[in-house]
């Protein structure tokens, strides 16, 4: 009955939740959270803090090797370190298959990357770029059991798109067996053409970036992955969504019934296209679709707190400025067409968001706690192991000084990219210890974790996958139940 741990006085925030209790932790989980619990062989003093389930950071890229031959500045090991010092303990990055090859291959692949490197627990999404027969008959559907339950579908770039028919046979498959299907919204075409017609003026200057990518095609490309999703009848997530028009377009798909759910991502509630101007350092701040407005800024904002967005994400994306393989490759400065896509985050993610978002009112705290810990852990499978403090949980917990005042710089930070677009902006809120399954990871100020410490964890089949109930009348309808639910009624063979 003794506790490895125990944090003790603070105050704990879940998604639904708000209390004064202590935490007892064993054997890396949640064992206790009462008052007064006996002492731990190790004691957390929480007063005066605010204690957390662990962010779930589901969208980040680290040690994808690009197009052109670029390198990304994390791997594992950084990319999950800079994760663990901001608050974050499970990370879902990705596994990209190359055209022609096999979609295990690319799992394989990225689990040598993974290696023994990890600090913080991680799962894998797939990209899926080469939806051959063999790839939706036979390995899309068996990885899909094994634990890759969600895997993301490009509108745009040529070495990763999908046209709308591939598209379709791809959520067919993630309908049939229960996977989640991710879609980056941009149409293709619109996007070529501008590039060409911008460059042929002599317009490749990194602000043109952003006028390349405007959002009507984000717009148009999101309308378009909805109607696609309805036909298949089966839930999507619309990634990064940058401002007004394709909110519209999700707030409509609401209207209608549809299970359309959509992530946004710091870059669209702290830059604007204006960081992407001044001179060639605007390719700092090059990601797509790209940075808005202030407009769009407060749009995004109303969608976090009136409930549109299901998650926040950081989208780490750590190409280095400077350096061979950069946004400034060599020294030399590119056309904007070269200059990769994408900005560092994982680590400024949860304290923009804290701070921006739960001290000046426009979310709660447990608003917070869903959108970047809890929801993204029901969306893909890891919920009630991620993304909550209860017992029989892992102790997966961020300990906040919700008054610490930081101004952020890139020399704070624990990435390997050697600038962050937020230089300068100041905070109040930061995470002071993390623990990743009762093991402190970042405390006083120093990462701390065990070498190898992160797990692989295979994902469970999403419940917030599931299609429309078709027929709800008479409650013969069991697949909106809870997955234990549903498998207690077919055991029991007393559905309904
Ligand atoms: N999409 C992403 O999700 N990340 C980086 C670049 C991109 O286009
Ligand atoms: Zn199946
Ligand atoms: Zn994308
Ligand atoms: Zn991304």
């Amino acid at each position: 009955k003794d506790f490895d741990t125990v944090i003790r006085n603070g105050l704990i925030a879940t998604a639904a939740e708000t209390m004064y209790a202590d935490i007892g932790i064993r054997g890396g989980r949640v064992v206790a959270l009462g008052q007064e619990l006996a002492r731990g062989r190790d004691e957390i003093d929480a007063r005066g803090k605010l204690v957390m389930p662990g962010g779930v950071d589901a969208h980040c890229h680290f040690d994808q090797p690009m197009e052109d031959g670029l390198r990304m500045a994390d791997d594992f090991l950084t990319g999950t370190r800079s994760a663990a010092c901001g608050g974050t303990t499970t990370v879902i990055p990705f596994a990209q298959q190359i055209k022609g090859q096999s979609l295990r291959a690319a799992v394989e692949d990225y689990h040598r990357r993974a290696g023994r490197k990890a600090s913080v627990d991680y799962a894998f999404h797939m990209i899926v770029t080469d939806p051959t027969p063999e790839v939706l008959r036979e390995e899309l559907p068996a990885l899909i059991a094994e634990g890759y339950s969600s895997f993301k579908i490009y509108m745009t770039y040529d070495d990763m798109k999908l046209d709308d028919r591939q598209i379709l046979r791809t959520l067919a498959v993630a309908r049939r067996h229960g996977a989640l299907a991710m879609i980056h919204a941009e149409n293709a075409d619109c996007i070529a053409w501008l590039t060409e017609t911008l460059e042929e003026a002599g317009h490749t200057a990194p602000a043109y970036h952003a006028t390349s990518r405007p959002m009507a095609i984000e717009r148009e490309a999101t309308h378009r992955a909805i109607t696609l999703s309805e036909l298949v009848d089966v839930p999507i997530l619309i990634v990064h969504v940058s401002g007004r028009e394709a909110i519209d377009q999700i707030r409509w798909a609401h209207g209608r019934g549809l299970r359309i759910y959509a992530e946004t991502c710091p870059q669209y509630l702290f830059l604007t296209a204006d960081n992407l101007g001044g001179g060639y350092e605007g390719a700092k701040c090059v990601c797509s679709p790209p940075p808005r407005d202030r407009a769009n800024q407060r749009v995004v904002w109303e969608g976090l707190s009136d409930g549109l967005f299901t998650l926040v994400s950081s989208d780490h994306a750590p190409f280095r400025f400077d350096g061979p393989e950069g946004k400034k490759p060599g020294g030399k400065e590119v056309g904007f067409r070269h200059i990769p896509n994408g900005i560092p985050g994982v680590e400024t993610r949860l304290p923009l968001l804290f701070s921006e978002g739960v001290r000046t009112g426009r979310i709660s705290l447990n608003q917070f706690v869903s959108l970047t810990s809890t929801n993204p852990a029901r969306l893909y499978g890891l919920h009630p192991r991620k993304g909550t403090i209860a017992i029989g949980s892992d102790a997966d917990i961020a300990i906040w000084d919700p008054d610490k005042e930081v101004t952020i710089e890139n020399g704070m930070l624990h990435h390997e990219v050697d600038y962050t677009p937020y230089e300068g902006m100041q905070v109040t809120g930061w995470p002071v210890t993390t623990l990743v399954r009762g093991e402190r990871v970042w405390d006083g100020g120093q990462f701390c974790a065990p070498a190898g410490h992160g797990e692989f964890l295979p994902c469970g089949k999403p419940e917030m996958a599931r299609p429309r109930p078709q027929d709800t009348a008479g409650g013969h309808y069991v697949g909106n139940l809870p997955d234990a639910l549903a498998k207690l009624s077919k055991a029991g063979g007393h559905a309904a």
